[in-house]
């Protein structure tokens, strides 16, 4: 169907979810375009279900909320795209740390031509910790060696997706965040079109991925989708 679902995933944001979310919605009816919000909550501990709740009741429908048992923000993408409403799916982070008011509308639109919309930190602008931009920077390198996809920005937020597009490859996605690599990759060998926008990004906050472990699943995630793909290549 005609319309946004814009997916967030949530991880212990009692602090910020309620605020953020209400902007998000008011933003979008702005829009004047159907919209939903999904809010996809794994495993947070503090009052973060709770707010959630109180934000799908008074939304008059336009806020749902996913609760799952397993932390993970690929279980939750996965997740919400089996249940989301509308056909453009836009991923954004709860922090709003992006410049959603610009990558929203213009997301959806190149949605039309395109099954990927790809927000990039590294061709926009960035104010990120240095070790975060030198980790990203590597996985970047060697993913373009490895797969051959031009692609400047594998983090979750900021990405647009159309529905129908990435259902087959739906089954492909595993608990952490390595979807966005593999869904490109998918698409693109499809024969279809990703595009990338630049982004503004002014994150500065504690992130709540541990970075030692989130490089090291990102690495080895890269490494057994690279011999799967060769395995399959050479059968
Ligand atoms: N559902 C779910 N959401 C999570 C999980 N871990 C993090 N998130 C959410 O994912 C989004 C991104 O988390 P951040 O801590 O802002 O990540 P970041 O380090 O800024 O990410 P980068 O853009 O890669 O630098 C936020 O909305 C988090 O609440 C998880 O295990 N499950
Ligand atoms: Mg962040």
């Amino acid at each position: 169907m005609k319309g946004i679902s814009v997916i967030v995933p949530v991880y212990n944001e009692e602090k910020i979810l309620s605020a953020n979310i209400r902007k998000l919605a008011r933003f979008l009816s702005g829009m004047r375009v159907k919209y939903e919000i999904i809010i996809s909550d794994n495993g947070s501990t503090d009052r973060t279900d709770e707010i959630a709740r109180r934000l799908v009741a008074e939304s008059r429908g336009k806020v749902r909320l996913l609760t799952l048992a397993n932390r993970g923000v690929g279980y939750a993408f996965k997740a919400a795209v089996a249940v989301a409403r509308y056909d453009k799916l836009i991923s954004i982070d709860a922090d709003l740390t992006v410049d959603y008011r610009s990558f929203i509308p213009e997301c959806a639109m190149l949605l039309g031509t395109n099954s990927i919309i790809i927000g990039s930190k590294t061709v926009g602008s960035q104010r990120r910790p240095l070790t975060r931009k030198l980790l990203s920077a590597g996985f970047i390198a060697l993913t373009h060696l490895m797969l051959g996809i031009r692609l400047t920005d594998h983090s979750i937020g900021a990405k647009g997706y159309r529905r129908n597009d990435i259902m087959p490859f739906l089954s492909d996605i595993d608990r952490g965040s390595f979807y966005v690599t593999m869904l490109v990759y998918k698409i693109s060998k499809a024969g279809k079109r990703y595009a990338e926008i630049p982004v503004v990004c002014d994150d500065r906050r504690k992130s709540k991925f541990s970075i030692s472990k989130e490089t090291l699943y990102r690495f080895k995630s890269l490494v057994s989708f690279w011999l799967r793909e060769k395995l399959e290549y050479a059968a």
